[in-house]
């Protein structure tokens, strides 16, 4: 992309006028642009010789074009010849090698043209690409650009380094070649072809701890994976062999999980510094971890007691094929700028090891490079040789000054090769036999820069003292093998229990709290001016709770925030348009209609109680979003955190998160969370997308009291599960179905007196007594108020509705004192709203079938394909259909 991409000729006309008023007006890069300008204007006038500005020009293209012939694949020999980088393309000749040009805005002032080429080419065109112009900013492409071509892009590595690096490489060889004989046959999706990982990522965590970061949040996949806990976070290899023995002195919490998708913290000492590397637990899906590692590291830096952003940071690592494939990635990408969900800049580190599993990067992207999809944060890209551990270094330095400094993402691909199949009982040949041939030819880094380092006079023998030193490292290990303790609970986690019941919990609040919360919730500082509906709305909801004069969802949505903040709990509420709240029951943030000042007033309380209350409107994205959420939630155990789908419809958009993450991650990893989920359900004749949240789909995933799956049905009970969801001993995720039309149903409101006392009851008895009851109702959500106002109607005095308000764990005890309140003999139906093979209906048969005793009667619309209908008419006679099957006679 050239400089004058994107600028208006009057934006352009505006600078060159300031130019010719004063050169130093614009900034450096336009000096040299209207310098080679006038240049060639004049001389071409006076002398016909426009070389200088061709000179010029020629610097501006091995910026713009270097890294696409920089050196950077092993596997391919270097092309030496540039079609766009000739001279000849630019007018010059070879006689001009020799002649000094007067040039701006380079590393010299004055210099041979040879000298001038000779700096471009060892800067843009060695072992390190760097593509840096499309960045729009242009003191960070003069940063960047000051940066590369002071040392000629090739950084001083005094001899203990060098030594450090040679190392790391034998180490990360040795390790695989290993396992290979000790473990035959075992997957551990080896890391050769691409050792170079190890001293990069060794030098991140010195270079980070050096540049005031104490603490780096890691994802990473498959590949390389113990081979990174074994040598970045040192996890003992007495351990790690113990594992790959799949030891039984090993206590598994849990159903556990494969060793390369287990998390690990480490601490490492750094110069004096203490630095802390935790690498997240992640399922197989590729990518999918992203987002939880950005939540994680949100979640740290806000608890961080000063500029969190710059003292933790989250390093990505991917595979080229899911970085250019995953969504996630992209989706990801975009939380890192907002304000709700940026990090001060990830470090992504691609391993290109130019395969997916057995494709071929043709078959897996249409752009030139697999990063390319980063460019969208106009943030720099490294592409470096895999076989030059120093590039890299150079590369991780300039990555994490500039991330430090600007803090927003940065991008680093290490171009290398995999020297095996995708898994160790995989053959390469099969698929790809030339690329195979080349690797099998191809010695290994640290053999390359063993002879580097001979060749810059290094002892031999101080080589081989290295590398007896990691062998027998191993050796000994192998014998020592001792299992390691199960990492357990994190330490924020200790209070926590990892047992979930049923045991209630106290959740009611004083009434004068209440009342006093409400005036602060609703009471607009003086110089702000609110929408006009905005205080009406507030004003009728103060007076909703000082006259108690029952109150809706949305009021008491937010006595249940305050009262939570105001005990100091903190809140993060984050979701498409949640500030307000899609169906507009919110307002949590109130907008200035003046000015551009938003007013908070959950915040202020939150403040005041030594808390906080933070609601982001987020991106338009499921799975990142709930991702992060997820990831906050993981390290926030005291807090309560929530994420909110626009329709629950649209949460099966995160099903990864939901499937990998959230019912399962206790299972897998021993690692609970308390995240919440609310998820806006019910039929109303909105169509296919607009009805469902998909029940059924949360219950299926439900076992060993993993979850909580609610569907409250009055805002008291809302209160009180929100509260319990805060309190309980145990955290569990929480996924609240909750409602649209009910928002606003006047018979939906809840009195002061439900809040003051008591607690959630995941069973509701019927509220009115029924005399000789022929019929019971067992329901859940939204469609009870409709059952009890065709029961009003139609004078069904003999029916009884009970309300299933959590669906799972299901409370049976309490649901049989409840049912046991009407006689053996009636007749008990399950009704639903829902398409037969959705809703509560398949999860609850089996077991009201065991409580009853019989089969229940189902009630509710017939199995389908799509969620709902489309036609609201035909919505509205399958509801009628419904409520009049509820009470006929049976057939
Ligand atoms: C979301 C997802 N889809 C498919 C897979 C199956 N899979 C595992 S590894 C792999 C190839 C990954 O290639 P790349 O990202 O280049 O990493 P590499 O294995 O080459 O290091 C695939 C397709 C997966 N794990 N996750």
């Amino acid at each position: 992309m050239s400089i004058t991409h994107n600028v208006s000729p009057e934006w352009l006309e505006t600078q060159y006028q300031r130019y010719q008023e004063d050169p130093a007006q614009v900034p450096a890069e336009w000096r040299s642009f209207f310098m080679g300008y006038e240049f060639a204007a004049t001389r071409d006038a006076a002398t016909g010789d426009n070389r200088p500005a061709a000179v010029q020009a020629l610097i501006r293209r091995y910026r713009e074009l270097g890294h696409m012939y920089a050196c950077v694949d092993p596997l391919t020999p270097c092309s030496l010849d540039h079609p766009f980088l000739r001279l000849s393309a630019l007018g010059l000749t070879d006689a001009d090698l020799k002649r000094t040009f007067s040039v701006i805005d380079f590393i010299l002032e004055q210099a041979s043209l040879k000298d001038i080429v000779d700096i471009l080419q060892q800067t843009y065109c060695r072992t390190l690409g760097i593509e840096f112009m499309h960045i729009p900013i242009p003191e960070e492409r003069s940063w960047l650009q000051k940066r590369v071509e002071t040392n000629s892009n090739k950084p001083e590595v005094p001899l203990e380094k060098k030594l450090a690096i040679y190392h790391a490489l034998l180490k990360a060889t040795r390790f695989e070649s290993f396992l290979h004989r000790k473990f035959v046959g075992q997957k551990r999706f080896s890391l050769e072809g691409g050792e170079s990982v190890i001293p990069l990522l060794d030098h991140i965590v010195e270079r980070a701890a050096q540049n005031s970061i104490e603490q780096i949040v890691i994802g990473m996949a498959h590949r390389g994976r113990l081979n990174v806990l074994a040598n970045i976070f040192e996890k003992p290899l007495e351990n790690m062999f113990a594992e790959f023995g799949d030891n039984a002195c090993y206590q598994i919490v849990g159903e556990g999980d494969v060793k390369y998708h287990k998390g690990y913290t480490a601490y490492r000492k750094v110069a004096g510094r203490e630095i802390r590397i935790s690498l997240a637990s992640n399922p197989s899906h590729l990518e999918a971890v992203n987002p939880v590692v950005e939540g994680k590291a949100r979640a740290r830096q806000d608890r961080h007691p000063k500029d969190g952003r710059r003292h933790i940071m989250p390093l990505l690592i991917h595979g080229d094929a899911a970085f250019a494939g995953q969504g996630m990635v992209t989706e990801t990408l975009n939380l890192s700028q907002l304000d709700g969900y940026k990090t001060g800049g990830t470090l992504h580190l691609v391993i290109n090891n130019q395969i997916g599993f057995t494709t071929a990067p043709t078959d897996s992207r249409s752009t030139i490079y697999a990063t390319d999809v980063a460019k969208m944060l106009n943030v720099p890209i490294f592409h470096v040789h895999g076989d030059d551990p120093e590039a890299l270094i150079q590369a991780a330095n300039i990555a994490l000054d500039y991330r430090q400094r600007y803090r927003r993402d940065v991008v680093i691909e290490m171009i290398c090769y995999r020297r095996h199949g995708h898994n160790e009982g995989d053959e390469p040949f099969f698929t790809q036999p030339l690329m195979y041939e080349k690797i099998r030819n191809h010695p290994p880094t640290a053999e390359i820069y063993k002879n580097q380092l001979l060749m810059e006079g290094v002892s031999e023998d101080k080589l081989d003292q290295i590398s007896t030193a990691v062998d027998n490292r191993l050796e000994e290990a192998l014998e020592r093998q001792v299992c390691g303790l199960h990492e357990i609970f994190l330490k924020q986690w200790s209070h926590i229990s990892r047992n979930f019941s049923f045991d209630r919990v106290a959740t009611g609040v004083a009434r004068q709290t209440l009342i006093d919360l409400s005036s602060r919730l609703t009471t607009i500082p003086a110089d702000f001016s609110a929408h006009r509906k905005i205080s009406a709305l507030l004003k009728k909801r103060h007076a909703l709770i000082t006259e108690d004069k029952g109150m809706d969802w949305g009021t008491v949505e937010a006595l249940a925030f305050a009262s939570l903040v105001h005990e100091s709990t903190s809140i993060r509420l984050s979701g498409q348009d949640s500030r307000r709240g899609t169906f507009n029951h919110r307002h949590a943030t109130l907008y200035d209609t003046k000015a551009a000042v938003k007013y908070t007033p959950l915040a202020e309380i939150a403040k005041n109680a030594g808390a906080r209350f933070d609601a982001y409107n987020s991106l338009l994205s499921e799975a990142a979003v709930l991702g992060f959420d997820y990831g906050y939630s993981v390290e926030t155990p005291d807090d309560l955190t929530i994420w909110e789908a626009q329709f629950g419809d649209f949460a099966n958009g995160a099903q990864v998160i939901i499937d990998q993450f959230i019912a399962s991650s206790l299972a897998k990893w021993d690692r609970p969370t308390g995240i919440t989920l609310f998820l806006p359900h019910g039929y109303e004749g909105q169509g296919p997308e607009h009805s469902s949240a998909r029940i059924e789909r949360f219950l299926q995933l439900c076992a060993d009291n993993n979850m909580i799956i609610a569907n409250p049905s009055t805002p008291a009970q809302l209160f009180h599960l929100l509260r319990r969801q805060a309190r309980h001993r145990y955290r569990r995720p929480l996924i609240i179905f909750t409602p649209k039309a009910l928002l606003r149903h006047p018979a939906c409101v809840s009195y002061l007196a439900d809040l003051e006392t008591g607690h959630f009851a995941e069973v509701l008895p019927d509220p009115q007594p029924v005399k000789k009851c022929r019929r019971v109702l067992l329901c859940s959500g939204k469609i009870y108020y409709e059952l009890a106002e065709r029961r009003d109607e139609g004078k069904h005095k003999d029916v009884a509705i009970v309300r299933i308000e959590q669906l799972f764990p299901l409370h049976t005890e309490l649901l049989q004192e409840i049912l046991s309140t009407y006689p053996n003999k009636a007749e008990y139906y399950w009704v639903q709203e829902e398409i037969a093979n959705a809703g509560g209906w398949d999860h609850l048969r089996p077991r009201l079938r065991e409580l009853i005793g019989k089969e229940p009667v189902y009630v509710g619309r017939k199995p389908s394909a799509s969620t709902a209908v489309g036609s609201h008419r035909i919505h509205k006679e399958e509801q009628d259909q419904i409520l009049f099957n509820a009470f006929a006679a049976p057939k």
